[in-house]
């Protein structure tokens, strides 16, 4: 029965299949969501932490495949990371009193002078569904701000996102001022003028061009 759940949540995720009156997508009308379905497996007894590393992280991991491999669009990501994002809206109590351990922590921020949010608002939900704790800082978010984050949360590594040719040079103080003082922390950096030269240069410890390269990249570091 769990088993069976699991498997259907994981579905809903990879088809973004939100709850039962989503009408997205077309084939699945009608039937339970990730919603519904994420409610009856923890009704069930199913772990909440069975439910993220059973069924979401497999889910969006399906979904980060296919969007690298341009098998599904942008949309499609957007309408999966929704579905997650219902699932987890029920997990979320057993993050809190500490049935599900987080993988580890993240600050995630667009960098000063940039408020560009859509694409550092997936990698967060990637990084969500893959086990870890984001602090998401919103947008222009500046050294010292980058700083003060780290400070009061203490993450494991710092995200960031530029989407401008004029903002993307922000990084390099950002980094600097982050290895200078943490200089443990891991920091990873994206958005579409960013490249791995460029990361190298500032002092990054790692690039991704996509929200699923990212994910593994901390996973696999940390
Ligand atoms: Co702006 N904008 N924009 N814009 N905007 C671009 C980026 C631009 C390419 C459009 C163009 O001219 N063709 C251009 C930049 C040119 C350049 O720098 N070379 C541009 C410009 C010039 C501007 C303004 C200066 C326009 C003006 O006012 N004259 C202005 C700047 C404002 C500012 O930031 N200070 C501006 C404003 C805006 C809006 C506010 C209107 C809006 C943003 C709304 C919002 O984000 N809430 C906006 C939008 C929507 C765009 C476009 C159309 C779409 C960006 C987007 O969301 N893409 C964009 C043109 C385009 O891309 N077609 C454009 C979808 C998103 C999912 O992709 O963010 O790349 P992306 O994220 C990807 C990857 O990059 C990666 O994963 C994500 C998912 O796949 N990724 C990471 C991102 N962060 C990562 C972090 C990681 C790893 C991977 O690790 C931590």
């Amino acid at each position: 029965m769990t088993a069976q759940l699991l498997v259907r949540i994981a579905w809903c995720v990879e088809k973004g299949k939100i709850d039962l009156l989503s009408p997205h997508p077309a084939e699945m009308k009608g039937e339970e969501g990730a919603d519904e379905l994420t409610r009856k497996a923890l009704d069930t007894g199913a772990a909440a932490q069975e439910i993220l590393s059973q069924a979401l992280v497999p889910g969006m991991q399906a979904v980060g495949e296919k969007f690298r491999n341009n098998e599904i669009y942008l949309p499609d990501v957007l309408m999966s990371a929704r579905a997650m994002g219902a699932a987890m809206e029920h997990l979320k109590p057993h993050f809190k009193s500490g049935d599900i351990q987080y993988r580890g922590k993240i600050v995630l921020g667009t960098v000063a002078g940039d408020l560009h949010d859509i694409g550092k608002k997936i990698v967060g939900m990637f990084f969500e569904g893959g086990g870890w704790e984001v602090i998401d800082c919103g947008v222009d978010v500046s050294e010292p701000q980058f700083l003060e984050a780290v400070q009061e949360f203490q993450p494991d590594a710092v995200g960031m996102s530029a989407l401008l040719t004029t903002t993307m040079v922000n990084m390099e103080e950002i980094v600097q001022g982050l290895k200078a003082k943490f200089p443990k922390l891991l920091v990873i950096v994206g958005g579409a003028p960013v490249t791995d030269a460029f990361a190298g240069r500032i002092g990054a410890d790692f690039y991704s061009p996509d929200p699923q390269g990212a994910l593994e990249k901390l996973n696999t570091s940390l």
